[in-house]
């Protein structure tokens, strides 16, 4: 099945009705057709058809919710990028999707490399203006690619999910109803777009119920009690270190805010059981936490109604199914670790181009998530870190790797781990090791190229001289045996 039926109870049906706030722009649902429609024909215009690629580098605007769904319309295939992203990560997804195009606005068509078509977001949202607004609608099935969005591989280069209408449809669908949406909700969405958290989860829930969105350009912790207050939302989805910040506010504006609040969402990264607690007693609100991942979008998740258990993600969701293995492949026994392998209609087609890594990471129709858990017997599963050195900062994904890479790129360096130490905000934030030629190795220089190569929350916040690391017989790392970093270097 296409996305766009399920979305058309909105769009169409409920034409008339408020859907969208974004500073001072007031949208109704009737609006956001007409806008995605012109959308769709401004980029038939340009040449873009069936299949064909198109990148957004965009902080959240209205843009790019019709990009979305002028992509939904006409069997575009949109290739969302983290703005926080530089020169490195810029130049390999746009090199490996081949996107006819970015759509970015002024401030960051700089970052782009050369050599990539640059479509202003203003100039393209004036031609649309001047296409008419009737229907597009290319037929779309279930199998029919919509993103594809590129997510850390093990590498140090990152894949590109192919994510299908249906992944979208059945996602949305799930998450809507579980979580029971109404047209009576207000969401507060202040994640970013470009990740699945804010583009499935959010737009999906918001558009199939027809509740009202109040959409932000980013999180930011300092005006969160202001939003809150003012629009007083039903639902929130955040990731962890939104909730860290939200135990900041003043506890008298923490129980107003938790009056109205129905339902806040985690997901991304690990919550603290004790922020699930904090939260409880500050806001009187059970945050409901899940799990899911770019690849498969939401697997798993703690009940709506029923226990909120915390440290656990909860009861794999509707039409999902969870099967924790051992290395062989062969499932375990409730309370022992292993894998969790995912099945189901939210499982992405595979790796953009690259079939060794589809090969790699799908088994009998399985995908292989490469994070380890185990399940209670009651069927609750509590995540238990990951198979690979992933590091989770702020939700924000980190491969050692390819800043490990990098740092060995800069004179002086013989060798370098990055790890991730905790950190009360964000979880984690990466620390680099370095064994060096004393008086060859320039950290500012290092850390100045770093900046420019990549995202901001890929910096280590430091860098640790030893003399070297230790490693076990095989010579493979023990990043467990490093020494900790002065608290001051990570703050
Ligand atoms: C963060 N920063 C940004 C933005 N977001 N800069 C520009 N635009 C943005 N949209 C930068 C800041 O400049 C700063 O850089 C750093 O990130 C932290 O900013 P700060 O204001 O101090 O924020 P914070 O209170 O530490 O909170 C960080 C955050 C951010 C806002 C929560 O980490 C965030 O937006 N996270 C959401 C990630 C997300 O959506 N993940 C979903 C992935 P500097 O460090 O240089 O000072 S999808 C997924 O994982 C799966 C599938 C799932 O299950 O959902
Ligand atoms: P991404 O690669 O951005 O799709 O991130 C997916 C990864 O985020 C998963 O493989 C998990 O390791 C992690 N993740 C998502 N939700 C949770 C959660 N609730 N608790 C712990 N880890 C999570």
């Amino acid at each position: 099945m296409s996305l766009l039926p399920l979305l058309d109870a909105s769009l169409v049906g409920r034409a008339a009705r408020a859907a969208l706030e974004f500073g001072d722009a007031r949208l109704s649902f009737g609006d956001l057709d007409a806008r995605s429609n012109r959308t769709a024909r401004a980029l038939r215009a340009r040449g873009v058809g069936r299949g064909d690629r198109v990148s957004f580098f965009l902080q959240n605007r209205p843009e790019v919710i019709d990009l979305w769904l002028a992509a939904v319309k006409t069997g575009v295939v949109l290739v969302p990028v983290n703005v926080l992203y530089r020169e490195r990560e810029l130049k390999h997804i746009l090199a490996d999707a081949e996107p006819r195009a970015v759509v970015t606005s002024r401030d960051l068509a700089g970052f782009i490399p050369p050599g990539v078509a640059i479509w202003d977001v203003d100039a393209l949202a004036a031609d649309a203006a001047k296409e008419s607004p009737a229907r597009v609608a290319e037929p779309c099935d279930a199998d029919t690619p919509l993103a594809l969005i590129y997510t850390s591989g093990t590498t140090g280069a990152s894949k590109g999910a192919v994510l299908t209408h249906g992944n979208f449809a059945a996602n949305g669908a799930t998450l809507a109803r579980d979580w029971r949406f109404t047209e009576a909700d207000r969401l507060l969405c202040t994640l970013p777009l470009f990740h699945v958290h804010g583009l499935a989860n959010a737009v999906h829930c918001w558009l199939m119920s027809g509740c009202h969105l109040r959409l932000t350009e980013r999180f930011e912790h300092a005006k969160a009690a202001e939003w809150f207050d003012d629009y007083r939302p039903t639902v929130f989805f955040g990731v962890p270190a939104m909730f860290v910040r939200l135990l900041e506010l003043p506890p008298p504006t923490a129980r107003a805010i938790g009056g109205w609040l129905r339902l806040a969402v985690s997901g991304s990264a690990p919550l603290p059981a004790e922020v699930h607690e904090k939260f409880r007693q500050l806001y009187g609100s059970v945050i409901l936490e899940r799990y899911g991942m770019t690849e498969t979008l939401m697997n798993v998740g703690n009940p709506y109604d029923g226990e909120r258990r915390p440290g656990t993600v909860g009861l794999p969701l509707a039409h999902v199914q969870v099967k924790i293995c051992d290395e062989a492949g062969a499932p375990v026994a409730d309370g022992t670790s292993g894998e969790l392998w995912v099945r189901g209609p939210n499982v992405c087609a595979g790796y953009w181009r690259r079939p060794d890594a589809t090969a790699a990471s799908w088994r009998d129709g399985w995908f292989r998530t490469g994070d380890l858990g185990v399940r209670a017997a009651d069927g609750y599963i509590t995540l238990q870190g990951r198979r690979s050195d992933l590091i989770i900062s702020g939700g924000f994904n980190i491969y050692p790797r390819e800043i490990e890479e990098l740092i060995l790129e800069q004179a002086g360096v013989r060798e370098a781990v990055v790890v991730g130490m905790p950190d009360a905000v964000r979880g984690e934030v990466p620390v680099a090791y370095v064994v060096v030629e004393a008086a060859a190795f320039d950290e500012a220089a290092c850390a100045a190229r770093l900046r420019s190569q990549l995202a901001s929350f890929k910096q280590p916040r430091a860098f640790v001289r030893v003399d070297a690391l230790p490693r076990t017989a095989l010579g493979k790392v023990q990043k467990r045996l490093l020494p900790l970093p002065p608290a001051a270097a990570t703050r």
